[in-house]
């Protein structure tokens, strides 16, 4: 649990401490700010004496500046408004220029009450237009008819304050108003053309999202700047990693929430100081930003996903167990892997292949002597239920002697590289040496990009992709040539010049984009080759990637720091509308003890996807690797997961329909409960099913908080009746903690080996009840695969209930109920019904498990008690 530190506590919203107010006016890296440097910006230089200076918080980049704007610092004046269709338009005039190059003297802002949870506020160049990142967000047409939100402004200097209009609570102030209620130094608007700066205050220290990076769920407001800019590290703090999300999700008092959303692909910081308030600095694009008024944290993630895109329906056999390494050097040896683990009976749905498939690591060729077999494996992975993914970066082979590599051939022909500043095909080294980037910000790389995954799968029938190394890596700095030196050269890092040219803009836009627009081209292009539910996990991401892959969280290691972690990347990519992620179980990089692995895989088998994936040069750590106790528990968890797909597979469909998370804080369903707003360490998948696993070695027990009420051990029916408090469960090394939420039905099937085997088991009902007698839960059901079930009207939603009479309904057409099992029944009943016949039924204290064997084509109710 997150306890506040009383040093925290005492900086909570509105008691202001000076130095937390300070916005800094020298964020340029590298530089040691003197006074001198300081007063030529026309900034207020003041040492910071208070111990949360950077002295004492050696790791952070930033402490307390000691440079920073003074409140009078020159700013823009609103000098027009008038009304639109959709609110207000504007003009802001800023008279004295910055320090910096290229001012925008003449700004329009643009105010649209789009609904009444969502305003957009649009700051723009109305002489020249300016880059903006191209997806697709809905467009308003009326002004919202009663928003929930008030929106006030000040003229000189300008500023924006947003109010809740049901509390009054100021959600954002941008700029300095001075009839605020924080009558204090917010800091100035500035917008050059290569440097984009606001400040906004924040209503609590509760900031969730700011994806990618790797830090506790919730994130520290303590001088923490954040980098968005996608990058190829293995994850470490502190610093950007693959994928960018400039969204947040803030708490306000009360149990209300609201989200952020910057809509700029540039490279930017934000800052974050315990005012609380936040700096976004950008170096290119617009000012463009939602605010989303909830007003709980699952509305809010619901009114991202409408603006961001709603995330795709996975294929039911993304769902089951993945297996992958790097190192399995043939596909003989990655195909005794996969007989392994049938031999003992360990559940699988996918093996992939990462690089050693590929003949010197080329894409869309495979090694004809050590993967000879490939073909074969696929076959017979087809033949039991199974599927095949491999990996591809987007880095093709331009070295290749002319005529002997079609797709680099073909992609000069038609012109699908990305091009240097000169109009040369830019090229870099990555995997297999020296490579040119497809541009797929082009139509016609998507196609070119299809026809040699077409070519491909002729050969090797692959049933997903695993898109790697699409930040675009580089293992040079540039290009073969370096870069060009001028002003646009000079990013956090620079992988692929900036000035390379792209279809739709320089790299200097664009670069945060290019795994998302790998992912839309590689999805596509798999709907038309396999004519099912596309499978792509990336690893670089931007916001409405969920609309086309998933994510997994990077080149982790094998720690018991990792596993904990990794919770916490699940969850912000749950909040980011991307919930098909997970990290690779049992870590990536290094060797996992015995005990961690178990704990890991207990853990993973609840990550929305679950994939084992090793490095090269280790030991093999899939589950048939290890020692007969090990690989039962591991067998056991994996089962869990199995027998638990209806759960998983109905909330991906609430994020596909609805926006909602699959894997959820707790603070999503018991938002009034502040305790619950630091928890990274337990998770809840939809509303009812609470995980808790073990994040520690050499111990048999986890401490795990249960916010208030009735919650049943999942196995054994027991309850406990929580006030809101931390327990300690007994966690044995074969068990991870369950626990079902009163007034909860949910519907499991017999597992399997895999899931096309499981999936067409008979339903066994597990309602857990409410005091009263009460319980509901739903099923959503379809083939699994076919692309747009949901919009075509091609599926099941059955609802289960149980009212005060222990009454279960369940009607499908193709899914039978067997069993159904009730926890919380006081005492034995004396008969129990299904259908108005007489069943067999057991009962042991507290719950009655009936069999039902009703026809599935007919409303089955269960009567007793
Ligand atoms: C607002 O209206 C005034 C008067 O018609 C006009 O001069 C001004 O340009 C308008 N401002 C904007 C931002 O449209
Ligand atoms: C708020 O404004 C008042 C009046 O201008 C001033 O006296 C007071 O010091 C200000 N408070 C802060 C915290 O800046
Ligand atoms: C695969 O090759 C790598 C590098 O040559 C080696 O370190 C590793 O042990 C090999 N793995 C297997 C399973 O043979
Ligand atoms: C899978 O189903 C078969 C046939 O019903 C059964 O014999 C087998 O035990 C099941 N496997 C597992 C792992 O439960
Ligand atoms: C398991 C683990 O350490 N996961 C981290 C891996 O890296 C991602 C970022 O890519 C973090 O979000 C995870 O927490």
């Amino acid at each position: 649990l997150k306890v506040l530190e009383p040093e925290e506590a005492s900086l909570l919203p509105r008691r202001l401490s000076c130095s937390a107010w300070r916005f800094d006016c020298y964020p340029e890296r590298g530089v040691v700010v003197t006074k001198e440097l300081c007063e030529a910006r026309n900034c207020c230089f003041i040492p910071a004496s208070s111990p949360a200076s950077s002295a004492t918080r050696p790791s952070r980049r930033n402490g307390i500046p000691w440079c920073f704007y003074p409140s009078d610092f020159p700013s823009y004046s609103l000098v027009s408004l008038n009304d639109t269709s959709l609110g207000q338009k504007g003009t802001l005039v800023r008279n004295v220029k910055t320090y910096y190059p290229a001012d925008i003297l003449t700004l329009e802002v643009e105010i649209r009450y789009e609904t009444n949870t969502r305003l957009r506020v649009r700051i723009t160049d109305p002489m020249n237009s300016r880059f903006e990142v191209p997806i697709s967000v809905p467009t308003a047409t009326k002004k919202a008819e009663s928003p929930d939100y008030i929106v006030e402004h000040s003229k000189e200097p300008f500023g924006l304050r947003v109010k809740r209009r049901t509390t009054g609570r100021v959600l954002q102030i941008l700029y300095n108003i001075t009839e605020a209620p924080l009558n204090t130094t917010v800091a100035p608007l500035f917008y050059a053309d290569q440097f984009i700066q606001f400040s906004t205050s924040l209503t609590s220290q509760f900031i969730y999202g700011l994806g990618e990076h790797r830090s506790t769920f919730l994130h520290d407001v303590h001088w923490n700047t954040l980098t968005m800019w996608a990058r190829d590290v293995p994850p470490m703090e502190q610093t950007n990693l693959y994928g960018v999300h400039p969204f947040y999700l803030a708490m306000e008092e009360g149990g209300n929430a609201h989200g952020f959303f910057l809509l700029n692909s540039n490279a930017m910081d934000v800052a974050l100081q315990p005012a609380p308030a936040v700096t976004w600095r950008t170096i290119g694009g617009i000012l463009d930003f939602y605010i989303f008024l909830g007003p709980d944290p699952g509305s809010v993630i619901e009114q991202y996903a409408e603006v961001i895109g709603y995330p795709a329906m996975p294929i039911y056999w993304a769902l089951g167990y993945h297996l992958c390494r790097w190192g399995y050097n043939t596909s003989d040896s990655t195909w005794e892997v996969v007989k392994s683990m049938r031999n003992y009976g360990m559940p699988q749905d996918v093996q992939w292949n990462d690089i050693d498939y590929m003949d010197r690591f080329m894409d869309f060729t495979f090694d004809s002597t050590k993967f000879a077999t490939l073909p074969d494996l696929v076959k017979d992975l087809h033949a039991h239920d199974q599927r095949y993914v491999m990996i591809l970066d987007p880095g093709i082979s331009s070295t290749q002697p002319e005529g002997s590599y079609w797709p680099y051939d073909e992609g000069l022909k038609r012109g699908v590289f990305i091009k240097d500043n000169d109009g040369k095909t830019l090229i870099g080294k990555v995997w297999p040496g020296l490579t040119a980037y497809p541009d797929f910000s082009d139509d016609v790389t998507h196609e070119w990009w299809y026809d040699n995954l077409q070519r491909f799968h002729q050969k090797v029938p692959f049933d997903g992709l695993w898109i790697d190394m699409n930040e675009p890596s580089n293992f040079l700095d540039g290009s073969t040539n370096g870069c060009p030196s001028n002003s646009l050269e000079n990013p956090p890092y620079t992988p692929v010049c900036a000035t390379a040219q792209q279809k739709q803009s320089i790299h200097y836009n664009m670069h945060s984009l290019y795994g998302l627009m790998e992912a839309k081209a590689s999805a596509s292009a798999l709907k038309r080759i396999v004519a099912k539910r596309p499978f792509v996990i990336s690893r670089s991401t931007f916001p409405s990637q969920g609309m086309y892959s998933g994510h997994w969280l990077g080149d982790n290691r094998s720690q018991w720091k990792d596993l904990y972690t990794s919770i916490a990347g699940m969850l912000t990519f749950n909040l980011l509308g991307i919930p098909l992620v997970g990290a690779d179980i049992c870590g990536f990089g290094e060797e996992p003890q015995e005990e961690m692995c178990v704990r890991w895989t207990q853990l993973g088998a609840f990550y929305p996807f679950t994939r084992n994936h090793n490095a090269i040069g280790t030991k093999p750590q899939d589950p048939t690797a290890f020692s007969p106790l090990a690989r039962t528990a591991m067998k056991q968890a994996l089962l869990l997961r199995y027998s638990l797909f209806p759960v998983l597979y109905t909330l991906f469909h609430h994020a596909h329909v609805h926006g909602h998370t699959v894997a959820r804080p707790l603070m999503f369903e018991f938002p009034a409960d502040v305790r619950t707003y630091g928890i990274d360490k337990q998770f809840l998948w939809g509303r009812s099913l609470l995980v808790t696993p073990v994040l520690d070695p050499g111990v048999d027990y986890v401490d795990g908080y249960f916010p208030e009420g009735l919650w049943y051990d999942y196995y054994m029916g027991d309850s406990v009746r929580s006030k809101g408090e931390e327990l300690r469960l007994h966690a044995p090394l074969d068990k991870i903690n369950l626990h079902l939420r009163e007034g909860s039905v949910i519907p499991t099937q017999a597992p399997n080996m895999t899931l096309w085997v499981s999936s067409s088991q008979p339903l066994h009902l597990v309602s857990a009840l409410s005091d009263d007698g009460s319980a509901s839960g739903d099923l959503f059901w379809d083939d699994g695969e076919s692309i747009d079930t949901y919009e075509t009207n091609q599926y099941a939603y059955i609802i289960f209930s149980v009212v005060q009479v222990l009454h279960s309904n369940a009607e499908a057409t193709y899914i039978t109920v067997e069993t159904a099992s009730f926890y919380g029944v006081k005492e034995k009943p004396s008969r129990v019904l299904v259908n108005s016949q007489d069943a067999q039924f057991t009962y042991r204290t507290n719950q009655v498990r009936s069999e039902v064997m009703g026809e599935g084509t007919h409303t089955q109710e269960i009567a007793c008690c």
